[in-house]
């Protein structure tokens, strides 16, 4: 037994995480149910590092050096329950059995508490930055006890990503923290995708660009304050010509996106805290628009504006476009860092929202260099209310406003659609407006359903006898 980190499940992030192991010079056991994955891992890489292979679990555990760490990279949900149940009955006290999967972090609150019945700790580990993330370096969200992390988080931090010579892991909290806080990374993620796909498309309709022109200019964006790795694979992605048409590769693909669950589960968990994702849940819906293909082709005579805009000055507009974005973008991670807020207070734990900043710099999907900043504004204040607060966002959001308004006034005036660009200004718009209109609504729910309000000049709950002679009562029936 001299193997000092196991995976099982391997399948592309798996086998791509084992290499990542042996390429940093751990002893690495592999596993995988067919075991002819396994047999096909070796082949083509086995001499690449220290692999022990096993066909059994019984020989997979019998590989692994005291106290065991063990690493499940199989599909979320039952695989994941049937992998844990399966190494449970072979495990000891005191080993440590990791789910590297998407898993929903309220699964990892059950299985974390059922293996510490057994004296089993279980680290529920977000793991961003796909295929080649695992394979050279992911960002790394290992929830689970600190004493888990204190021997497991050495083995982590020297896998994953470094930035700056920080490695892109750290402890994010216990049990369901890890889990969680990679569950509001895809959440971010896809919001940030639906941003730059509004950027594409007023770039495109509106202004007339082609996929290559864009191309460039998501480039040229790539440079500056956006610089990002979702702003350089759009650039990639729209330079790619169709081999088998000669048309840009972008124009050949169905229009429907598809999804795997992480952003609707962002919102729900949002919408259960009541927090406010907006940019999230416009980019979830969007994706559903863009599926309902049926509809969409039953719709195609409803009137409306072509989507052109009438430009005199392009390179403003693609200004005007950028900053918009940028802005949005801001928000979109502003709801995010408060969903992970609500998310601790309820569930119990202590969430560094600077250092989530800090390993979300490199390997992840979301990989930023504006993540610095944010690093910087928890640093500067871990209790910062909003990230839209912090001087520098301040600022970034205040110069690029009258961008942001135009580009959502003239496409809402195009018939151009900005789900994301649009919610997150009225979100910002409600955000900083001294009086909202939800005194009305407390006041039509006081009329129908008794619901009662709050008085901004008195103390107490009030009801108006709206069926009545519409006299104010207070709560306790005494006239107010
Ligand atoms: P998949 O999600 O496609 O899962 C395939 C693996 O699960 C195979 O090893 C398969 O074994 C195993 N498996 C299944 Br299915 N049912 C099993 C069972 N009942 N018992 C034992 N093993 C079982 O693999 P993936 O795409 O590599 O992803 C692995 C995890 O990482 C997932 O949770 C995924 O959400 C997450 N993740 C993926 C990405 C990505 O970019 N793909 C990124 C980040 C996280 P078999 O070979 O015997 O069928």
């Amino acid at each position: 037994a001299r193997a000092e980190i196991g995976v099982t499940g391997l399948a592309v992030m798996g086998s791509n995480l084992a290499r990542n192991f042996a390429s940093k010079g751990f002893v690495t056991a592999v596993h995988n149910r067919t075991s002819s994955k396994t047999d096909a891992l070796i082949a083509e890489h086995g001499s690449d590092g220290d692999f022990v292979p096993s066909n059994t679990p019984e020989e997979f555990v019998a590989s692994l050096a005291v106290p065991r760490k063990i690493i499940i990279m199989v599909k979320a949900g039952g695989p994941t329950d049937a992998v844990i149940d399966e190494l449970s009955e072979l495990l000891e006290p005191g080993d440590i059995l990791i789910d590297g999967g998407n898993s929903l972090f309220q699964d990892t609150i059950r299985r974390e508490k059922a293996a510490r019945e057994k004296g089993i700790h279980f680290v529920g580990c977000g793991i961003s930055g796909g295929e080649e993330g695992a394979l050279k370096g992911p960002s790394i969200m290992p929830g689970g006890s600190k004493e888990a992390y204190g021997s497991l988080g050495p083995i982590l931090e020297k896998i994953s990503a470094h930035v700056d010579g920080a490695p892109c892991c750290t402890h994010i909290g216990t049990d369901g923290a890890g889990h969680f806080v990679k569950m509001v990374h895809n959440g971010i993620e896809y919001a940030d995708m639906q941003l730059i796909a509004e950027a594409y498309d007023l770039l495109r309709r509106g202004a007339g660009l082609e996929p290559a022109e864009i191309a460039e200019v998501f480039a040229d964006w790539n440079a500056g304050d956006l610089d990002s790795f979702l702003i350089e694979i759009t650039a990639e992605v729209l330079k790619q010509v169709d081999a088998k048409t000669g048309k840009p590769f972008v124009d050949v693909v169905v229009d429907a996106a598809g999804m795997k669950g992480t952003g609707t589960w962002t919102v729900q968990t949002a919408l259960t805290l009541g927090v406010p994702v907006t940019g999230i849940a416009e980019s979830v819906f969007a994706r559903g628009l863009s599926s309902a293909t049926a509809q969409r082709a039953a719709a195609k005579d409803l009137p409306g504006p072509s989507g052109q805009l009438e430009l005199d000055d392009r390179a403003a507009f693609i200004e005007d476009v950028r900053l918009a974005l940028y802005a949005s973008k801001i928000v979109a991670y502003a709801q995010g860092f408060d969903e992970i807020v609500a998310g601790a207070a309820e569930f119990d734990w202590d969430i560094d929202r600077g250092a989530v900043a800090k390993i979300w710099r490199g390997g992840c999907i979301i990989r930023a260099r504006f993540l610095n900043r944010i690093t910087e504004a928890y640093a500067e204040d871990p209790t910062l209310a909003s990230l839209l607060f912090a001087p520098f966002f301040t600022e970034v959001v205040s110069a690029g406003q009258d961008s942001w308004r135009r580009v959502v006034s003239r496409a809402a005036l195009a018939g151009i659609p900005t789900p994301g660009f649009a919610s997150s200004l009225s979100y910002y718009d409600g955000l900083r407006s001294e009086r909202l209109p939800a005194a009305l609504i407390q006041g039509q729910r006081d009329f129908f359903g008794a619901h009662t309000y709050k008085r901004v000049d008195t103390e107490g709950t009030f009801h108006t006898l709206w069926s009545g002679d519409r006299t104010e009562i207070q709560e306790d029936g005494q006239t107010a």
